[in-house]
C-alpha cells in the first residue's frame, strides 16, 4: 500500500523529519533496523533532492541512545504503571490546585495527529490552555503578524512562486544552511532565469555569499529598512492605489508611522548601519520588480520587534498589491517539519484548534464539536511565562513532548533549575538522556521515532504530507498519540479519545476545520475529512485549503483580494519605532547572536549520531571580528569564555570578518549531553516581543575573554560519557564511538574514572613535556583513549582511527599506540566540506589550486558538491577567495 510505483515493494514514501522545506524521502529498510534513504523524485517540495542532513538520515536510526522502556523515578516500569501514575497525578493536581496548575510543552516535531490529541486533552478536558510549544521560540511572531495583517495565520504563497520570482529577498534567513533544498531552487532561478537575490543579515553567511547584494543590517533594525522602503514606494509612485483602496485598511496610519521611522534613504541607512547607496539599490530593485518574494526566518521572528518586522514587510507587499499572484508575496520559511501543523491544531497557548481563537463563539464552537466538558475559556501561558510559573511554583505539573527546553529556551540554566521544582515532571522522548530528561524528570515515556510512526506534517507552503513507518517499534516505544490517548482514558475521558490510529484523529481534525466554517476561516481541509484508512495511507502531498469539493488543495491564497478579517480587507500596521531591547554596556559590551550550523539539527539528538555530519563543524565556536579579537587578546582557534547576565560558555574562537565589530555569533546545538561548557542557551536573555511573546534570541548583551590556558588533548570512547565539570570538549561521532578534543585542568585520574575504564590500561608519561597517554584494551580491542598534552589539531584522533576500528589489536598496533607515532601515512583531514562524499575542505582547496575554475570542475575532480549540493555555497566561497585577483 505504501509502495511507490516503480520502486521495490519494500520502499516506503515518507517525509524528512528535519526542516520545514518538507522534502519527500524514499526509505528502503535493510531488515536489520537500518534503512537507505534517498529523495522522492515525485514529491513536489524537493523533486528527488535531499540536503546533507536528509541524506544522512540512515546514520541516525541506531538504538544505542534510545529510550526503550517507560521509567518512573529512574526504574523501568510497565506501561500501565507509568500511565496510571501520570493520569492519577494529573487528576490529583487538577483537583487540588485547578487545571491551570498543569501545563503541556509541545513541539513542531510532533506529527499533526499527536499534536491535535494533546491539545484536545488539555484545552477541552483538563480545562486549561496552558499548552505551548517550541514554536513560540520559532514561528510565533509570524503567526501574530499574519493574524494582524490577514485576520488569519495564512501563508499566502507556494514554492512555485520562488521559481517564478525575478527578485528573491531573504530577511534574517540563512537558507543555504537551514533550508538547503529550497535554497537550491532559488539558485536555479538565479542561474536559469537571472533572478536577483538580496539578503539582509548582520552576518555574511553562506546565503549572503551567493547573493547579488548583502545588506548587513544592524541587529533588530529590519523594521526601519522596510519602513524606508514603504516611504520610497510612495515617493516614487510605485504603489498599487487600486489594490490599497479596494482590499486594505489603515494605509495612512502605517505610512505616517513609516515616515517618522525612516523618512528617506539617508535616515534609513543611518538607522540600519548601512551604506546609503546599498539601501537605494535595494529600494530601487524591490520597487521596480513586480515579481518579488520576500522570505523571512529567525532574524525576523526571534526578535523583540519580530511581529512588527513581519508586518513592515507585509505592508510593502500590500502597498504594491504583490500578494496572491504568481511569483510574488511575503513568505515565512518555517523551521521545524511540522511547525505549520502545530499552528493548525492550536498548539500555541493563545490559539484554539483549526486556527480559531478564544472568542466566546469560538470556544463554544470547539467545545460543542469535541463535546468537551471543561473547555478552557481564556488563553494560556506562553512559553517564557509558563517556565516562570514553573519556577514560582504556580504550575506544578509539566508534560514535555518532543522538545528539549533545558537547552533551547532562553536562560536555559534557570529553566533547568525550575524543572527541578515540579511535583510531576513527565517527558515523552526518543532518547534516554538529554539535558531535559536529566533535569529531574519523574516519568519518562518512550516515544516512537521517525521511521517508526505514522501521521502527517505540513511544510512551509501549506503542504500536508504523510510520514510513514518503515521500521518496527523498538522495545516498548509507542507513538505519541497512543501515549496521550492512554492517559486521557485513565483520566476518565475515554469516550472522546476512542481513536484506533492516526487516520481517525486526522479525520476528526479535518472535520473540525470545516465545522461551521463557511469560508470564514482560512484553514479548511474538510475535503479530507472523509478519508478512510486506505485513503489516508495513500494521501498524496496536498496544499491546504482543501475544502469539501476541492480535495487537491490550493497553491495560492488571497488571489481574489479577500482576506479573513471581519471586513475581508487586509490591515496595514503602523509599527513601533525599532529599538534593541537591551543595549550593550560596560560589563557586556558585545551583542551575542545565535543560530545554526549546516550539518547539525537543534540539540543534536539525531544528527549528533552521524559521523559524516560531525565533520563539517566538529565543535561549538564563537565568531568574533578581528579588531575585537585583537583588542580582547583572543586568537583564532583558541578558547574564549562568553558570558552574559544569565550564564557562560567556553567555545573555540573563530576570528572572521563575516560579522561586524561588536558582534558575536554562537551555534545553538551543543548541550551538556554532547559537550562540556557549551550550553549557549544559558547565555540568552528572555526578553520577548510584546505581540507574539517570542523571545529575542539574536541580540543578548555579552562579554568575551580568552579562556585561561588549560591542558589540551583528546579522548576516544565507545560511548558518550559525562566528563568532570570544567572540562571543555564536544563529542564527535566516529566509527564505533565518539571522540573529543579536550581543554581541561582535571587530573588524568578523574578523566579515566569518567571514562569508566574496564580492561587493561596501557599508559605512557613524559613528565618533562607534560604528556600523558592512556589506552584501555578490552576483548582485544581499544575501549578508550586519553591523550593529554602536546600539539593538538581539530581532529587529533584521525591518526588513531584504524587502530580504533581494528577488531583485534596487532602487536605492532599496541607498540605504536602510545608512542605518538600514530599511522604516519594518515594525515589529519581537518573539517569536511562535502558531507555526502566525505571530501575535506583542504582537498577542495587543492582542487581549486590545481586549476578547477568552476564548481562543476571541482565536482568532476573530487566529487564534492555533486550529490545533495548543500556545500555548493562554501565551494563557491572558496573559489571566490582563491581566484580573486591579488
Ligand atoms: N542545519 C539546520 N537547519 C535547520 C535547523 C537546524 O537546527 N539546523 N533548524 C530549523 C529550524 S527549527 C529553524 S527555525 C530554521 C531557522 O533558519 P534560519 O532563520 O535561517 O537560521 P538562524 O541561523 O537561526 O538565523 C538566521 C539568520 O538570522 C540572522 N539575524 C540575526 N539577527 C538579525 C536581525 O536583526 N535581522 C536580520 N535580518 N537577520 C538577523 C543571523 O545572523 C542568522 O544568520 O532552520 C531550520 N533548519
Ligand atoms: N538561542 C537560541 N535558542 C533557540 C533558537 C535560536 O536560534 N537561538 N531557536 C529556537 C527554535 S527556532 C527552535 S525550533 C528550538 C528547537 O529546540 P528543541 O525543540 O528543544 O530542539 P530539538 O533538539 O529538536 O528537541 C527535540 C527533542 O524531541 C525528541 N524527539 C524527536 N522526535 C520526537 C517524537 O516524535 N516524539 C517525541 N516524544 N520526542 C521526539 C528529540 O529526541 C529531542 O530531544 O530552539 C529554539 N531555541
Ligand atoms: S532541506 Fe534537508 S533538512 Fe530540510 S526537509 Fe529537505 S532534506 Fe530535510
Ligand atoms: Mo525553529
Amino acid at each position: 500500500m505504501n509502495a511507490h510505483a516503480g520502486a521495490t515493494p519494500s520502499t516506503v514514501r515518507t517525509t524528512c523529519p528535519y526542516c520545514g522545506v518538507g522534502c519527500g524521502v524514499l526509505s528502503r529498510p535493510d531488515g536489520l533496523g537500518g534503512a537507505e534513504v534517498s529523495g522522492d523524485p515525485d514529491h513536489p517540495a524537493n523533486l528527488g533532492r535531499l540536503c546533507s542532513k536528509g541524506s544522512a538520515l540512515g546514520e541516525t536510526l541506531g538504538l544505542e541512545t534510545r529510550l526503550l522502556e517507560p521509567r518512573l523515578h529512574g526504574a523501568n516500569v510497565s506501561w500501565s504503571t507509568a500511565l496510571d501514575h501520570v493520569a492519577s497525578e494529573l487528576s490529583r493536581i487538577r483537583a487540588e490546585h485547578g487545571p491551570d496548575a498543569i501545563a503541556f510543552y509541545l513541539s513542531g516535531q510532533l506529527l499533526t495527529e499527536d499534536y491535535y490529541i494533546a491539545n484536545k486533552l488539555m484545552k477541552g478536558f483538563i480545562g486549561s490552555a496552558n499548552v505551548d510549544t517550541n514554536s513560540r521560540l520559532c514561528m510565533a511572531s509570524t503567526v501574530a503578524g499574519h493574524r494582524r495583517a490577514f485576520g488569519a495565520d495564512t501563508v499566502p504563497g507556494s514554492y512555485e512562486d520562488i521559481d517564478e520570482a525575478d527578485l528573491i529577498v531573504l530577511v534574517g534567513s540563512n537558507a543555504a544552511w537551514c533550508h538547503p533544498v529550497l535554497y537550491q531552487r532559488m539558485m536555479r532561478a538565479k542561474e536559469t532565469r537571472g533572478a536577483q537575490i538580496i539578503t539582509m543579515d548582520p552576518r555574511l553567511t553562506a546565503t549572503g555569499e551567493s547573493s547579488d547584494l548583502h545588506l548587513p543590517v544592524a541587529p533588530g533594525m529590519d523594521g526601519a529598512l522596510f519602513s524606508g522602503l514603504l516611504v520610497h514606494l510612495i515617493e516614487t509612485g510605485l504603489i498599487d492605489s487600486a489594490f490599497i483602496d479596494d482590499h486594505t485598511e489603515n494605509f495612512n496610519a502605517a505610512v505616517t508611522r513609516a515616515r517618522q521611522i525612516a523618512p528617506d534613504v539617508e535616515a534609513t541607512a543611518r538607522a540600519c548601519g548601512l551604506a546609503p547607496e546599498d539601501v537605494l539599490d535595494f529600494f530601487r530593485k524591490w520597487a521596480t520588480t513586480q515579481r518579488v518574494v520576500t522570505l523571512t526566518s529567525q532574524g525576523v521572528n526571534q526578535s523583540a520587534q519580530g511581529t512588527d518586522k513581519v508586518n513592515a514587510i507585509i505592508n510593502c507587499h500590500l502597498a504594491t498589491g504583490r500578494i496572491g499572484k504568481p511569483g510574488m508575496g511575503p513568505f515565512s520559511l518555517t523551521g521545524q517539519p511540522n511547525a505549520m501543523g502545530g499552528r493548525e491544531v492550536g498548539g500555541l497557548a493563545n490559539q484554539l484548534a483549526a486556527h480559531m481563537g478564544f472568542s466566546p463563539a469560538e470556544v463554544d464552537r470547539v467545545g460543542r464539536f469535541w463535546a468537551a466538558p471543561n473547555m478552557a475559556r481564556k488563553e494560556g501561558l506562553k512559553a517564557i511565562d509558563m517556565f516562570d510559573a514553573i519556577a514560582s511554583g504556580k504550575i506544578k505539573a509539566l508534560w514535555v513532548m518532543g522538545t528539549n527546553p533545558a537547552v533551547s529556551l532562553p536562560r536555559a540554566d534557570d529553566v533547568r533549575a525550575a524543572l527541578g521544582k515540579l511535583d510531576l515532571f513527565v517527558v515523552s522522548e526518543n532518547v534516554a538522556s538529554n539535558d531535559t530528561v536529566n533535569a529531574g524528570a519523574h516519568v519518562l515515556l518512550p516515544a516512537a521515532a521517525w521511521g517508526e510512526k505514522d501521521g502527517t506534517v505540513t511544510n512551509s507552503e501549506r503542504r500536508i504530507s504523510r510520514q510513514r513507518a518503515f521500521l518496527d517499534l523498538p522495545g516498548e516505544a509507542r507513538p505519541d498519540w497512543w501515549i496521550v490517548r492512554e492517559v486521557a482514558i485513565r483520566m476518565g475521558f475515554g469516550e472522546a479519545f476512542d481513536y484506533d490510529g492516526p487516520a481517525g484523529i486526522f479525520a476528526e481534525h479535518a472535520a473540525l476545520s470545516a465545522f461551521e466554517n463557511d469560508t470564514a476561516r482560512d484553514f479548511d481541509i474538510g475535503g479530507m475529512a472523509g478519508l478512510d484508512g486506505r485513503g489516508y495511507d495513500a494521501l498524496e502531498p496536498t496544499q491546504w485549503p482543501a475544502p469539501v469539493g476541492e480535495i487537491n488543495g490550493r497553491a495560492r491564497m488571497f488571489g481574489d483580494g479577500r482576506f479573513f478579517t471581519p471586513s475581508r480587507r487586509a490591515n496595514f500596521i503602523a509599527i513601533e519605532p525599532p529599538v534593541l531591547p537591551a543595549s550593550p554596556d560596560d560589563a557586556h559590551p558585545f551583542t551575542l547572536n545565535t543560530g545554526r550550523f549546516r550539518d547539525q539539527w537543534h540539540t543534536m539528538t539525531r544528527t549528533g549520531l552521524s559521523q559524516r555530519l560531525a565533520r563539517h563543524r566538529p565543535e561549538p565556536t564563537v565568531e568574533i571580528h578581528p579588531d575585537d579579537a585583537a583588542r580582547m587578546g583572543i586568537i583564532d582557534g583558541g578558547l574564549a569564555r562568553v558570558s552574559t547576565k544569565h550564564g557562560a560558555a567556553t567555545l573555540r574562537a573563530v576570528v572572521t570578518r563575516t560579522l561586524a565589530p561588536g558582534a558575536l555569533f554562537a551555534p545553538i546545538h551543543w548541550s551538556d549531553e554532547t559537550a562540556g561548557g557549551a550550553r549557549v542557551g544559558s547565555l540568552v536573555h528572555s526578553l520577548v516581543d510584546p505581540y507574539s511573546g517570542q523571545p529575542d534570541s539574536k541580540a543578548t548583551p555579552a562579554a568575551i575573554e580568552p579562556a585561561v590556558a588549560m591542558r589540551g588533548g583528546f579522548i576516544m570512547s565507545r560511548r558518550r560519557v559525562a566528563l568532570p565539570s570544567g572540562c571543555i570538549h564536544a563529542w564527535s561521532a566516529i566509527p564505533g564511538g565518539y571522540a573529543a578534543r579536550l581543554g581541561t585542568d582535571a587530573p588524568s585520574g578523574d578523566l579515566l574514572a569518567a571514562l569508566g575504564v574496564c580492561g587493561d590500561i596501557a599508559s605512557y608519561r613524559d613528565v618533562a613535556r607534560g604528556i600523558e597517554r592512556f589506552a584501555t584494551i578490552g576483548n582485544g580491542r581499544l575501549q578508550s583513549v586519553l591523550f593529554l598534552g602536546g600539539e593538538v589539531d581539530e581532529t587529533p584522533w584521525t591518526g588513531l582511527l584504524s587502530t580504533w576500528e581494528a577488531s583485534t589489536l596487532t602487536d605492532a598496533m599496541r607498540a605504536a599506540l602510545l608512542s605518538g607515532r600514530v599511522d604516519a601515512n594518515v594525515e589529519a583531514t581537518g573539517p569536511l566540506l562535502c558531507a555526502c562524499f566525505g571530501v575535506p575542505e583542504k582537498v577542495v582547496r587543492k582542487t581549486i589550486d590545481d586549476g578547477a575554475l568552476s564548481v562543476e570542475m571541482v565536482g568532476r575532480a573530487c566529487r564534492a558538491g555533486t550529490n545533495c549540493g548543500s556545500c555548493l555555497p562554501e565551494i563557491r566561497k572558496l573559489m571566490a577567495a582563491t581566484l580573486a585577483p591579488v
